[in-house]
């Protein structure tokens, strides 16, 4: 069955402000290189630093994941058609994409009270370019204004509704701070 154009939406969004990071039309390792500068930078964390370090090592094992999972022959970039690829049975939560869930988890939670709350939430959508007004409309929405806590268990959720629903009135369409997907 082919993919709807909603969820063909979503994925092109995360691919763009999330995976292709120097916006070179392909997925490779520099992107995970800028995305560490970028969000320690917005945090506050120097080079050489013990969570810089920490976060490096994270970036490094999502593009080794991605990597092996995606990985052909001729080249180390992943294109967007074999981006999508991936996303084809969205019923099952592969290895490769659960590493990465954590990972992300683990980086929006920078207290580390299995929690993401509104500040860390906006922080890292912003080292990824986000406009914070509208990522915190996303999270109010999706955290139903705060009533709601984002821990693992309900962060989870959301990543298997981003990726796998057709439905625009899911909550995890807001978990990665984009508001809309129509036109
Ligand atoms: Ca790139
Ligand atoms: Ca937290």
């Amino acid at each position: 069955m082919a993919m709807s154009d909603f969820r063909l939406a979503k994925l092109l969004y995360v691919f763009e402000r999330f995976f292709d990071t120097d916006k070179s039309g392909t997925i490779e390792k520099d992107d995970f290189v800028l995305a560490v500068a970028q969000l320690c930078k917005i945090r506050g964390w120097p080079v050489g630093d013990a969570k810089y370090e920490k976060a490096s090592t994270q970036f490094m094992t999502m593009w080794d994941v991605l990597r092996k999972r995606c990985y052909k022959e001729d080249d180390e970039k992943i294109s967007p058609e074999e981006f999508c690829q991936l996303w084809r049975n969205p019923d099952k939560v592969e290895d490769w994409e659960r590493t990465y869930m954590e990972i992300m988890f683990d980086l929006q939670d920078t207290s580390g009270d299995n929690v993401i709350d509104e500040d860390e939430f906006v922080g890292v959508c912003e080292s990824y370019g986000i406009n914070s007004s509208e990522s915190r409309a996303a999270f109010q929405t999706f955290s139903h204004r705060g009533r709601v806590n984002v821990d693992k268990k309900y962060y989870e959720k959301m990543w298997r509704e981003y990726f796998g629903s057709d439905n625009p009135a899911d909550m995890g369409n807001f978990m990665f701070g984009k508001t809309s997907f129509g036109d």
